[in-house]
């Protein structure tokens, strides 16, 4: 049995009164079809176009492999020079590597001015634009933004299939403590090992070219490139005090403190995150059998 997956809303020329009583406030995703139709970066960031830019730079690729839970930081699978990459991409086979911590308007910053600040809701912030890259079969594993913003995530290139599940769930994914990762599959859900998976429902599309996802904060959300492209990134402060502050512990609190214990007590240290990720679960599913209790 597969979990649940709703199709999330789709809006085009929409009021921007209407966005922000029907999707922001309520932290409601959706798929925007013409947010970006008037941003010369709609015409100006084809393969051909972005190449002729940027070929030239060097960038680190990610592949399909889980992070692993006892390192610290990422490590580069690949290095290869842009153009080339593009190249390997547009040809639409199965590339399985991404890139997601290179910033290119520093090295092009001529990138920026294609973009617009966009009037749908306040406090986009411009300064902090991010792209992602991936070849058709690349995988983001589930996590969410570890900084609690909202994401408006713009595709350029190609397609992608986006699975959101609301914070409410992190307990039922099995989020690892002081971590933004889950080991639970989506696609394939094992349900003896993980049962709070019975409990959670969540949001899918295929976002297109040209089309923009709203990712509330601190949404859940897993990525699969069903052909090779990317995508830009804007972010919008999280509107609640309580939540940003949320966000620059995760940032600077558990994050560190993650990487010191994995640094020094690796096997225990992930017992232990794991064992919580389990109790958490079952607490949560023990509010799901009293009803009068629950807090979804
Ligand atoms: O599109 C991608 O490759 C990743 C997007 C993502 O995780 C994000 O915008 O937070
Ligand atoms: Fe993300």
């Amino acid at each position: 049995m597969a979990i649940e997956l709703l199709p999330i809303d789709r809006v085009s020329k929409v009021d921007k009164g209407l966005f922000q009583q029907e999707y922001f406030k309520k932290h409601k995703p959706a798929v925007i079809k013409d947010f970006c139709h008037d941003w010369p970066a709609y015409q100006n960031w084809s393969f051909e176009k972005l190449k002729e830019r940027a070929g030239h730079l060097t960038v680190d690729l990610y592949n399909n492999k889980p992070a692993d839970p006892d390192k610290s930081t990422m490590f580069v699978d690949e290095r290869m020079n842009f153009g080339e990459y593009l190249d390997k991409i547009a040809s639409n086979e199965k590339v399985e590597l991404r890139i997601f911590l290179f910033n290119i308007f520093k090295h092009i910053p001529s990138l920026k001015n294609d973009i617009l600040k966009p009037d749908l809701v306040d406090g986009f912030m411009m300064n902090l634009p991010f792209m992602f890259y991936g070849g058709a079969g690349s995988i983001v594993h589930m996590h969410y933004d570890i900084d609690m913003s909202h994401v408006f995530l713009t595709q350029f290139v190609g397609r992608k299939r986006v699975v959101l599940f609301a914070p409410e769930y992190t307990p039922l994914l099995y989020r690892l403590p002081f971590s933004v990762i889950t080991y639970t599959n989506v696609n394939n859900p094992d349900y003896e090992k993980y049962p709070g998976l019975q409990h959670v429902k969540g949001y899918e599309c295929t976002l297109d070219y040209g089309e923009t996802i709203y990712i509330p904060a601190g949404y859940w959300h897993y990525i699969e490139y069903i052909d090779g492209g990317y995508a830009l990134a804007l972010r919008v402060l999280n509107e609640s005090w309580l939540k940003r502050a949320q966000g620059a512990w995760n940032l600077l609190g558990e994050m560190r403190i993650d990487n010191f214990m994995k640094k020094y007590f690796t096997r225990p240290w992930f017992e232990y995150k794991n064992r919580k990720a389990f109790e958490n679960a079952n607490e949560a599913i023990r509010q799901f059998s009293r009803p009068e209790e629950l807090v979804l």
